[in-house]
């Protein structure tokens, strides 16, 4: 084309001598150039170079400035593209991070809600509504000897107790006893159908200064069944470090909810009953007891059980197992055969009781239970098996329960007089 001037001038010769035919020749140049590696190109991509020299020739620009000009365009396009992928990615980050921000400020008002407005009204209500509203107050007194190293636990009297039978009453007693070395637990009488009880009774513990101020005492309030468990009403934990000895502590506090953590465990026991109706004999064979309580100092017991029975509530024939030193899960194995009739069966009371054997002292009891016709719950149903079952032996574990609780459901009076002096 006539318009190529300022390329013309570098040219070769013979391409300057021949303007016109300046479309024509640098494709016969290029075809050439290009004829060697045609013989490796198929027809198709021959064709689209063709093309592209064509394309080129049109372009009235030297092909060094068309091949810069591209590669500029190139260069451009590619960076434009890494522009747009780096914003893209700084906006990516930019949102996780907003994103963790608003987690973290939502976390933190979520936190703030649930504290707030979530578990300390919850906890309020615990505190206040349970105890204050529904489970009444106890009055008692604290009082410590440090001569005799003795505490004095004063029960004087509750008031408002909650209501825990069906005739909006509760038959109310309290528990005391001293923890962490629970040594002994003492119970006040029961109080039948009262919501303000005066118990007026007091304990003794026997507690050095120094365990005394790390020790705390447990009184416990209680609703007597005589057929069910017993159901706590509510407690009062004082920590008897924190008290002032130098004065007759007397107070009233409210009953707050219990620790489930510390429900008194006794320990269990497994004995089989067998019952012979036509030969009058029954037959109780100890066989072990498991978790017992310890009650001696190093957190051990020696166990022993006291087979008993009673005749229409008449202390009448008793037996005893052999001790087993410093076990609380001892294994007896031990069988106890009495002469009841038929008659008598129906009014008859067999007492299972634990006992902890002392050389020294007296020995206690670690519990207790009673089976018989007007006995309840697992006990009945063990002794409804044995005479519906005779002269097979039916084993079973029992719970045992605190003596003084038995005691007091069972009563039993007197020993009966010997045999051969009564009617039957
Ligand atoms: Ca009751
Ligand atoms: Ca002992």
């Amino acid at each position: 084309m006539s318009t190529v001037k300022p390329s013309s001038s570098t040219r070769p010769k013979p391409e300057a001598s021949s303007l016109r035919a300046a479309t024509s020749r640098p494709v016969t140049i290029i075809s050439t150039t290009y004829a060697s590696t045609n013989t490796t190109l198929n027809p198709v991509a021959a064709t689209i170079v063709d093309f592209f020299n064509n394309l080129l020739d049109q372009i009235p620009l030297p092909r060094w400035a068309i091949y810069t000009i591209f590669a500029a365009g190139v260069l451009l396009i590619l960076l434009c593209c890494l522009c747009v992928c780096i914003k893209c990615c700084c906006r990516g980050n930019k949102k996780k991070r907003q994103q963790k921000k608003d987690e973290k400020i939502s976390m933190k008002g979520v936190n703030g809600k649930t504290t707030t407005a979530l578990v300390q009204p919850d906890v309020g209500d615990v505190d206040y509504g349970s105890t204050r509203k529904y489970r009444g107050k106890l009055l008692y007194s604290l009082e410590y000897n440090a001569a005799t190293s003795e505490l004095m636990v004063g029960i004087k009297q509750a008031d408002s107790l909650k209501a825990m039978d069906l005739g909006k009453s509760s038959d109310p007693y309290v528990k005391v006893y001293i923890v962490p070395d629970k040594i002994k637990t003492c119970e006040t009488k029961v109080f039948k159908n009262t919501l303000n009880p005066g118990f007026n009774e007091q304990f003794n513990f026997q507690i050095s200064k120094a365990s005394l101020l790390k020790s705390t005492v447990v009184m416990q309030v209680f609703d007597f069944n005589r057929f069910t468990k017993h159901n706590i009403i509510g407690e009062l934990r004082v920590q008897l470090g924190n008290v002032d000895w130098n004065h007759v502590i007397e107070e009233w506090q409210d009953l707050a909810e219990p620790a489930k953590f510390e429900e008194e465990n006794l320990g269990e026991i497994c004995f089989s009953l067998r019952y012979v109706p036509t030969a009058g004999k029954l037959t109780v064979v100890i066989l072990e007891a498991k978790n017992l309580k310890s009650m001696d100092v190093g957190g051990s017991s020696d166990p022993y059980v006291k087979v008993q029975l009673a005749l229409d509530k008449r202390k009448w024939k008793k037996r005893k197992t052999s001790i087993k030193k410093k076990t609380l899960n001892p294994y007896y194995n031990e069988s106890f055969t009495f002469d009841v009739s038929f008659e008598q069966i129906q009014r008859v009371n067999l007492v299972i009781s634990v006992w902890d054997h002392d050389t020294v002292t007296r020995n206690d009891a670690i519990g207790k239970i009673y089976l018989g016709c007007d006995s309840a719950g697992n006990q009945l149903r063990h002794w409804a098996d044995m005479l519906s079952n005779p002269r097979r032996p039916v084993a079973q574990w029992h719970s045992l329960l605190s003596a003084e609780q038995v005691n007091s459901t069972l009563a039993l009076k007197k020993k009966i007089p010997l045999p051969s002096k009564l009617p039957f």
